[in-house]
């Protein structure tokens, strides 16, 4: 169907997004995409006045949600759920990005990476397949990340973390796929946004924008088109895969 079409839909036939961490970054940049594609997508973040700015450029909807919260995840599927009957997409976005060095990593910063990189995605995939089954229809994007690939120094816990999203997806692919349900990860490399910028990572670009084949700063723009893609109605036939979307830091 065209956009045209999708965005003349009444509320109850067009297709609901629910993007985590979507206050900013790369999560705004996909609730972004997805809402251009005719989605009603609810911007969810633990940051609710960011997902509230980003909702009200896309007339979506905003949710507080820490992820790594069980009552306040099973609270906000229950909210969606009730207002508008359906979640067709998921795009498990949120994260921490630490950069620590594996001798100060204590052992509560790893529980607290643990708890919502990955606690987070079981939670909320866990709440949101229910609803998806029922339907018999559903698109799940994790962003996982190239760190996995490259073998990025100082985040071990990270680099962990997005290694099991992509585990999940390649895990739970077969019983979801009986449910109409896909699952995929989208790897992003570095990108300029507004956490890597104004965090320890930004050092990064120095070394990593000359690996890339193409030698320029990767924005959120440039990783959302993909996630879209999955999410999308014509992305039927992949499930269980990993798009890498780096400009060819890694090549596998
Ligand atoms: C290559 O996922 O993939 C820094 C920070 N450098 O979060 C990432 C690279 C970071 C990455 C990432």
């Amino acid at each position: 169907m065209t956009k045209e079409m999708n965005q003349h839909m009444t509320k109850s036939e067009q297709r609901v997004a629910l993007v985590t961490g979507a206050a900013q970054g790369i999560g705004a940049a996909i609730a972004k995409e997805l809402a251009a594609d005719g989605m009603k997508v609810v911007v969810a973040d633990i940051n609710g006045d960011g997902a509230q700015t980003v909702a009200s450029e896309i007339d979506g909807v905003a949710k507080t949600l820490d992820v790594s919260d069980p009552d306040q995840v099973s609270a906000t599927i229950a909210d969606i759920v009730s207002e508008f009957g359906r979640i067709d997409v998921l795009v498990n976005n949120a994260a921490l990005v630490p950069l620590t060095a594996w001798e100060d990593i204590s052992f509560e910063e790893w529980r607290r990476v643990m708890s919502v990189n990955l606690d987070g995605i079981y939670l909320v995939t866990h709440a949101v397949t229910k609803v998806m089954g029922e339907a018999g229809y559903g698109r799940i994007v994790n962003i996982a990340s190239n760190t996995f690939v490259a073998g990025t120094p100082n985040c071990a816990h990270y680099v962990a973390t997005k290694g099991a999203s992509i585990g999940l997806v390649r895990g739970l692919a077969g019983e979801l796929g009986k449910l109409g349900i896909t699952i995929n990860a989208v790897a992003p490399g570095i990108i300029a946004s507004e956490g890597v910028l104004t965090g320890p990572h930004v050092a990064g670009f120095d070394f990593v924008v000359p690996m890339q084949a193409i030698n320029r700063r990767g924005m959120p723009s440039d990783v959302a088109p993909a996630v879209a893609f999955l999410a999308s109605e014509k992305a039927e036939w992949i499930t269980g895969q990993t798009l890498v979307v780096d400009a060819g830091h890694t090549r596998n």
